[in-house]
């Protein structure tokens, strides 16, 4: 696919959601792979991210590789760190920890990364990463060494989204953290959809169908499920439904 965020952005306009898969190489292997891809082909699903936030094993380029071979859909990496670029993928998320005040994580590893992102030919996606807390400290939050955005604070949560989108940011992801208890509410949601003009990408603790489709319904264009799926595939089928059901 030539150019991702084009496709992105008009999916998003014409109101279209799309169910992404995130995939952490470190809890695939050449057997539970293949089950993976046959129910993401059966059930339609739109993107597939890959990533993660930590990782233990050396995966990520067979990962990517076996994933580009057997799929249609676009492969864009969700890096959890500077190394995680690989030319095999059809592009990247380009994150700006935009909700935290870690120098490193809005720019400073982003330095290091561009030459490497210049010689991988990937297409880059901008992207303002907003945590939201999820009920409970996430590797994300550990990592990253930042503090979420209290979920009841739907205010601050739209005023970052805008600065990013006025910095040029080209998505917006509201990150709830992987594994988080509880999703992103469904007030932040609507709050940073009724400021925003660019793609909004919401994840992190949507465990079920009825959660993913209440998200897509208060505004996220793209939906980003993981460690549910890990716990069950078969929940791929009934959330690209949910989500493709959505009309707006
Ligand atoms: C994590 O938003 C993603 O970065 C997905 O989260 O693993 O909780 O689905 P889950």
């Amino acid at each position: 696919m030539s150019n991702i965020q084009n496709y992105i952005n008009q999916a998003a306009s014409s109101g279209k959601k799309q169910l992404a898969v995130l995939i952490d190489p470190d809890k695939v292997d050449d057997q539970n792979i293949a089950s993976l891809i046959g129910k993401i082909k059966e059930a339609h699903v739109d993107l597939i991210f890959v990533g993660g936030s930590l990782m233990i094993h050396n995966n990520f380029e067979k990962t990517i590789h076996t994933l580009k071979k057997q799929l249609d859909c676009p492969v864009i990496i969700f890096p959890g760190h500077p190394m995680q670029i690989s030319a095999k993928a059809d592009a990247i998320l380009l994150l700006s920890l935009i909700s935290g005040r870690n120098a490193d994580l809005l720019i400073g590893q982003h330095v290091h990364a561009a030459p490497l992102l210049r010689f991988s030919g990937l297409e880059i996606m901008p992207t303002g990463y907003i945590l939201i807390d999820g009920d409970m400290p996430t590797t994300v939050s550990y990592i990253s060494n930042t503090q979420p955005i209290p979920k009841d604070k739907p205010e601050i949560a739209a005023c970052t989204a805008m600065a990013g989108e006025m910095l040029g940011l080209k998505n917006i992801y509201l990150e709830a953290g992987s594994g988080a208890k509880a999703a992103v509410p469904i007030p932040v949601i609507k709050a940073v959809k009724d400021q925003l003009s660019i793609p909004l990408i919401v994840g992190g603790g949507i465990k079920d169908a009825p959660t993913a489709k209440a998200i897509a319904e208060a505004g996220a264009d793209i939906i980003v499920v993981g460690s549910a799926i890990e716990q069950d595939i078969s929940l791929i089928q009934s959330l690209a439904e949910a989500i493709h059901s959505v009309a707006i």
